[in-house]
């Protein structure tokens, strides 16, 4: 960064108890609005955002990433990739009201965190540290986040840039459960699955179906030989057509305990590209909304 080295800082004083109170908060007003987006709720809209908010990280110039907060400066935040997330931003934003010591960064990556667990996912260890910056410098250039219309060698490449390997890169694949896709944002349209409020490994055993070419005037993508309802990009599609993938997602197909022990690692580690963190800095671990109540 201009500044130097993104060197986490947490907010003085605060801890785990603090950071449990906004997870609590975002995952109550998640439960508020289930019936968002056709049923989708804001799982789906929050993983999406953390993402991108990490995803465009560079480790060959590092560049990037979640650390700066910068996606709500153009040219990160009128990058066609990111059409949509302003929900995200913006169901959020109350909590960085409510909350002014936490940075853009970490309320955007907690928001993803908090998603994955309340939808039945995996644990997912998430660090705090983020720092807000204003200075252009710090943001990203356009055309690092992924165009959905490639190819499996691209989709190779593109994770390796952010430091992942075949493994991982195929397990994130597998967030792909939740939410959906919408023409007025990417061009494309519909869920993955039919339980997209749901963190399972349906994405995996779905992939391994039949699926053809979706005959619309829209963006080529694929639907599913069974239902015609359900949906794959061909970036998706390119995970059974790569044998360095499909071997991964035969395996998460038949085993879910191993997609959530890769995914919450693979993510853990997304959502901290180009952040780093002093020695001995321990991860948090929060409790879902369940295990409070129970
Ligand atoms: Fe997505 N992704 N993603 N994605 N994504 C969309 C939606 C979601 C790609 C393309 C798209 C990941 C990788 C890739 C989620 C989470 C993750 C959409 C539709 C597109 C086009 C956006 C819209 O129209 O609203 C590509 C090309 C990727 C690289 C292969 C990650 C692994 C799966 C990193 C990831 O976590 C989620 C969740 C959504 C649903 C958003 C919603 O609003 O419901």
């Amino acid at each position: 960064g201009v500044a130097g080295p993104n060197i986490a800082k947490v907010p003085s004083g605060k801890g785990l108890k603090d950071y449990q109170e906004i997870y609590n908060d975002i995952a109550g007003k998640i439960e508020e609005n289930l019936d968002y987006d056709g049923g989708a709720g804001f799982y789906g809209q929050l993983v999406r955002l953390s993402w991108h908010a990490s995803g465009t990280y560079d480790k060959n110039t590092k560049t990037g990433g979640s650390f700066y907060g910068s996606m709500i400066y153009d040219p990160e935040s009128s990058d066609g990739a990111n059409a949509g997330l302003a929900a995200g931003r913006d169901f959020l934003y109350e909590f960085a009201v409510k909350y002014p010591w936490i940075s853009r960064g970490d309320l955007w990556t907690l928001g993803g965190v908090v998603a994955v667990q309340e939808s039945g996912g995996p644990k997912v260890p998430w660090r705090p540290g983020r720092v807000d910056s204003f200075d252009k410098r710090d943001i990203p250039p356009p055309g690092n986040l992924p165009d959905a219309s490639e190819d499996g060698k691209y989709v190779r490449n593109l994770f390796k840039r952010m430091g992942f390997g075949d493994r991982e890169t195929v397990a994130l694949i597998g967030a792909h459960c939740l939410g959906k896709c919408h023409t007025h944002n990417s061009g494309y349209e519909g869920p993955w699955g039919p339980s997209f409020n749901m963190f399972t490994n349906d994405f995996f055993v779905r992939l391994l179906q039949g699926w053809h070419v979706r005959k619309w005037d829209g963006p080529k993508q694929y639907e599913d030989d069974e239902s015609n309802s359900f949906m794959m990009l061909p970036t998706d599609i390119a995970l059974k057509e790569e044998s360095y993938f499909l071997k991964y997602v035969k395996l998460y197909a038949a085993d879910q305990d191993l997609f959530f022990k890769d995914f919450s690692k693979a993510y853990a580690a997304l959502l901290e590209l180009g952040v780093e963190y002093p020695r001995g800095s321990k991860p948090f671990l929060f409790k879902t909304i369940d295990e409070q109540e129970s």
